[in-house]
C-alpha cells in the first residue's frame, strides 16, 4: 500500500503556505483528513496547525543565534544549513511522519529557490520519501502570477519551473497563485498567456511585437530564441491558476493532482462496484 504526498515548492512569498491553509480548510469541508508538516525553518506565521513542525528540530532563529563561529550564517545561508541539517537527521522526521497507510500529506516548504533548482536538499528528502515510507509524491510548485503577465517574464518563470522539474524528477504542477487579485483585463490576458504558451514560438512572435524597437531585446534575441527552443524541446512546462475567489478552483487543482499520484483510485474501484464483494 502507499502513501500520498504534496511537496509544496516556489520562491519566497509566492502562496505557498496560504495554499496549504487553503487546501487544509477545503478538505475539512468535504470531510478529507490531511496532515500537513511545516518545512520552512524560518516560517514567523501560518494560519494552519502543522501536524509535524520543522522547527522543532532546527529553526532559523536557532542558527543565527548559535554562538559557535563555525555557523555563522546571514538568513539565506542559515537556511539552507537548517534543511541540511534536516536531511542529515531524517530518523527525525521518519519519527514523526510514523508508518501510515493511505494516509496523504502536504509539505509547506521553504521559498528559496535554489533549494528546487540546483541544490540536492530536497531531490534527497523526496527520494527518501519514495524510498523509505512508499509515498507517491507531487511536486505543487506556486508562482506569483504576477511575476508573469508578460512574456519575458512569462519565459523566465517557464524556465525556473523547468529547472525544478527536471531536478526533482517527481509528477509536478505549476501553479499560478493570487489570481484573484488580477482585474478582468488581466485576467484575459492571463487566458492569452496561458495559451499562447502551448506554442512558444507564438511566444516568440509576441515577444518580438510586444517589444518591437527595444535595444535590449534586439541584442538578445538569438539567446531568447534560444531559451524558447529550449522549453519547446522538452515540452514539459505548462501553469494552472488557482484562484481563490472561484468556488471551484481549489477542487480542480486537488483533483489534478490526486489524479497524478492515483490518490484515490482503489477508492473509485470500490465506489463503482459496490456489489462485487465477496464474490
Ligand atoms: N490575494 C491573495 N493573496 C495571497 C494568495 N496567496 C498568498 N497571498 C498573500 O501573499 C503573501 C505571501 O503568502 P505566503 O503564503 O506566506 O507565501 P509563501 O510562499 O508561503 O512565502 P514564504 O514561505 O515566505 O516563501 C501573504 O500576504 C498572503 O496573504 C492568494 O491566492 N490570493
Ligand atoms: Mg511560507
Amino acid at each position: 500500500m502507499s502513501r500520498f504526498c504534496q511537496i509544496v515548492i516556489g520562491p519566497a512569498g509566492s502562496g505557498k503556505s496560504t495554499y496549504c491553509s487553503n487546501l487544509m480548510r477545503h478538505c475539512e469541508d468535504v470531510g478529507r483528513r490531511i496532515n500537513i508538516v511545516n518545512l520552512d525553518p524560518a516560517a514567523e506565521f501560518f494560519d494552519y496547525t502543522p501536524d509535524v513542525d520543522v522547527r522543532e528540530l532546527i529553526s532559523l532563529e536557532d542558527v543565527l543565534d548559535d554562538e559557535d563561529e563555525s555557523i555563522k550564517f546571514g538568513p539565506n545561508g542559515g537556511l539552507v544549513f537548517c534543511m541540511e541539517f534536516l536531511i542529515e537527521n531524517l530518523e527525525w522526521l521518519d519519527s514523526q511522519l510514523g508508518e501510515g497507510d493511505d494516509d496523504y500529506w502536504v509539505f509547506d516548504c521553504p521559498g528559496q529557490i535554489e533549494l528546487y533548482t540546483h541544490l540536492d536538499v530536497m531531490k534527497t528528502l523526496i527520494t527518501h520519501l519514495q524510498n523509505h515510507h512508499n509515498f507517491r509524491c507531487s511536486a505543487v510548485c506556486m508562482f506569483d502570477v504576477q511575476c508573469i503577465t508578460d512574456s519575458a517574464k512569462f519565459i523566465g518563470g517557464s524556465m525556473a519551473a523547468l529547472s525544478s522539474m527536471t531536478k526533482l524528477e517527481v509528477p509536478f504542477v505549476n501553479v499560478l497563485s493570487k489570481v484573484d487579485l488580477l482585474d478582468v483585463e488581466q485576467k484575459e490576458n492571463l487566458d492569452g498567456y496561458l495559451d499562447l504558451m502551448e506554442s512558444h514560438h507564438e511566444l516568440l512572435k509576441h515577444l518580438n511585437n510586444e517589444n518591437k524597437g527595444d535595444q535590449f531585446m534586439t541584442k538578445y534575441k538569438t539567446l531568447t530564441t534560444s531559451l524558447v527552443n529550449l522549453l519547446d524541446s522538452y515540452g514539459l512546462v505548462g501553469f494552472h491558476t488557482l484562484d481563490m475567489s472561484e468556488e471551484n478552483s481549489m477542487a480542480d487543482l486537488l483533483m489534478l493532482i490526486d489524479s497524478q499520484i492515483q490518490y484515490g483510485e482503489d477508492l473509485d474501484v470500490k465506489d463503482n462496484y459496490p456489489d462485487d464483494e465477496g464474490g
